[in-house]
């Protein structure tokens, strides 16, 4: 049997339109928005941390709006303000500081937009303006050195004189893990945390921290607690400027566990990285297409992190993939 024409025809654009206009085929051809605000690049965590979420999203098919707050919160806001006002289908967000969140927040749930958080946590009393929030457990971290730290010192009387260089003003990680140090040594009298000043994590803000700390504490510094590498790495040059052998007579405790890092600990100027990691990206875009399917997801996912001994540096750092 052959066909007219005509019949041929109207046959093509019925399939055409069955193909275009099928029943599930709009729905699921159409690309997931994704709108993202990072805090910065004031690490070598925080580029790691793009690379992983930017190329996680191209992997996975999502199509990502990528903004950088410059660390300020203000700029983070805007930035989830226009991705509501673009009508993305999920916003992620690292959040800079812990607190400040709930005007934004209910503008994104008004708008029935569903927010991750990933890395950084936020105080908030109502959980429901976010889906879930995905990152390490910065208090655990705290702990981890602050185990560490009685484990190194516990043939010796003291004093041990803690120099803190925090990061961030206000962020969860500078406050968890300056928390979690403090809850492990609280019923040791013989650990003191004689300084403490945010070096904002960038190596900048630590060596300038540390330069300072240098001239008013001196040789009373034992234990210089870094909330992360490029401080720590920042504060080993002042150390070093100021003829120390940092690693030797004054432990450097630090956090990441990044390149420089690992580096650092090969080169005996680190004793000790507990680990965080930024490769956070596909664990995120997971979470963002469950969240269009609909799907029920858990209110917390933590990351698996460990601790880094000078000891085992060498044999670790090749296998680091960041
Ligand atoms: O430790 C630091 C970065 O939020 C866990 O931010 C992150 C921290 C990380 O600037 O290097």
């Amino acid at each position: 049997m052959t066909l007219s024409r005509r019949d041929a025809l109207a046959a093509l654009v019925g399939s055409a339109f069955a193909l275009t206009f099928g029943p599930l085929a709009h729905a699921e051809d159409k690309k997931i928005t994704l709108g993202f605000a990072q805090v910065g690049a004031e690490s070598a965590w925080r580029t790691a941390n793009t690379v992983s979420v930017k190329s996680a999203a191209t992997e996975a098919g999502i199509n990502l709006k990528f903004s950088d707050a410059q660390q300020k919160q203000e700029n983070q806001i805007k930035a989830i303000r226009s991705y509501i006002a673009q009508k993305v289908d999920v916003i992620a967000f690292s959040p800079v500081v812990e607190s400040g969140w709930e005007p934004v927040l209910l503008e994104a749930k008004n708008a029935k937009i569903p927010v991750i958080l990933t890395d950084r946590n936020i105080d908030v009393k109502d959980k429901s303006l976010y889906v879930t929030m995905i990152g390490s457990d910065f208090l655990e971290e705290g702990r981890r050195a602050g185990k560490w730290l009685e484990e190194r010192y516990k043939n010796e009387p003291g004093p041990i004189n803690i120099a803190e260089l925090q990061g961030t003003v206000g962020s969860a990680p500078a406050n968890d893990r300056r928390a979690g140090l403090l809850e492990v040594i609280k019923n040791d009298p013989k650990f003191k945390v004689i300084a403490s000043q945010s070096g904002d994590f960038t190596l900048a803000g630590g060596k300038q921290v540390m330069e300072a700390f240098v001239k008013t504490y001196g040789k009373k510094i034992n234990v210089v607690y870094a909330h992360n590498d490029d401080m720590a790495l920042g504060a080993i040059q002042a150390m070093e400027e100021a003829g120390w052998k940092p690693g030797k007579d004054v432990s450097v405790v630090s956090f990441d566990a990044t390149k420089g890092g690992f580096q650092a600990m090969v080169a005996g100027k680190i004793n000790v990285d507990v680990e965080c990691s930024p490769l956070l990206g596909p664990q995120l875009m997971t979470a963002v297409k469950d969240v269009v399917a609909g799907k029920q997801l858990p209110k917390r996912i933590v990351t698996e992190e460990t601790v880094f001994p000078m000891s085992v540096a060498a044999e670790v750092m090749p296998t680091r993939k960041y």
